[in-house]
């Protein structure tokens, strides 16, 4: 007896004829993620980005109290204006008491992708290990899930407002490969490096594709780190400042646990004039056109 979960018609096609499938979050698509109206313009470039490279967007929600992989057209505007977090903890919650909605974060939509059988995830940045983790123990339930799930997961990195080095030593423990895609250091999200070497740089889909097959083999899932592209990396001085900015007030205001993270994204774009915002969007569009290549060429190795 598994999860139930639903799908548009256009994902239950493609999941009954092999068509190759990008899922998506929805956190980052709602007010907890980026500013209206630019969360539906992200949202629209993101499919678009994974249409254009040959495969299906399946995004992922609870709506009604249901999970979804690949939510109805006519259902997707719940997501724009929701601020229900769920992570992968909530969904029995979200379900069992049936929320109206829920927007997933990356934890939730591995679990829901895993569950429809998805092999391929495009987010823009996972969450990780904060700062001050020896004081709150404040690690995002993303890593777990990046490991235990098997589907892998195409991101730039994770955020600047992390702890990198401690995200990266959590994937090495619970057993989650990073590779880079042309890149030997790990990306901060956008900031194409955080000066953090990385072991395993990669360059060839079909290298890429056989590396992912293997781990996937396994039952279990693996992290796909892709640089912001070059022209859309925020100027570094901007994200400095705005990200002293941005931390400051989390101190201040005393703010913990999963408010944190859409604090500090609302925060640095803020305090970067809105000039993080396309940063966000290009880095978001140009993981899904990899997770789509991705998804595209594991298909051709079935
Ligand atoms: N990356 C973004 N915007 C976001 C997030 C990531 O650019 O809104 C969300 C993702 O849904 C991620 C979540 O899973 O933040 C992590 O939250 P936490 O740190 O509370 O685990
Ligand atoms: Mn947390």
């Amino acid at each position: 007896m598994g999860v139930s979960v639903r799908h548009s018609d256009e994902v239950a096609s493609a999941i009954a004829d092999g068509t190759p499938i990008v899922a998506l979050e929805s956190t980052v698509y709602s007010t907890l993620g980026l500013p209206a109206p630019q969360n539906r313009n992200a949202l629209d470039r993101s499919v678009a980005a994974i249409t254009q490279q040959g495969a299906v967007a399946a995004v992922t929600a609870v709506i009604e109290g249901e999970l979804w992989c690949g939510i109805e057209p006519s259902l997707i505007d719940r997501i724009f204006s929701s601020s229900a977090k769920a992570a992968e903890r909530d969904l029995p919650i979200a379900v069992g008491q049936r929320w109206p909605v829920g927007v997933t974060t990356v934890s939730a939509s591995l679990a829901i992708a895993a569950a429809s059988g998805v092999s391929v995830f495009a987010t823009g940045g996972i969450g990780g290990v904060h700062r001050g983790y020896v004081h709150t123990a404040d690690e995002s339930a993303d890593l777990g899930a990046i490991a235990r799930h098997k589907v892998a997961t195409v991101s730039a990195g994770a955020k600047s407002f992390l702890d990198l080095p401690a995200t990266l030593e959590r994937l090495e423990t619970l057993g989650a490969p990073v590779v880079g895609w042309n890149t030997d250091t790990f990306p901060a999200f956008t900031a194409r490096s955080s000066g953090i070497a990385i072991q395993h740089s990669i360059s060839e889909l079909s290298s890429l594709a056989a590396v992912v097959q293997t781990q996937l083999g396994f039952g279990r899932g693996i992290l796909v780190a892709n640089p912001v592209p070059v022209d859309h990396a925020l100027d570094q001085h901007v994200h400095d400042e705005a990200l002293t900015q941005a931390l400051n007030q989390v101190a201040e205001q005393g703010l913990s646990g999963p408010e944190v993270t859409p604090f500090v994204l609302g925060a640095i774009a803020e305090a970067s004039a809105g000039q993080s915002v396309p940063a966000n969007l290009a880095l978001l569009e140009n993981n899904c056109r990899l997770a789509a290549d991705l998804a595209r060429q594991l298909t051709e190795i079935d």
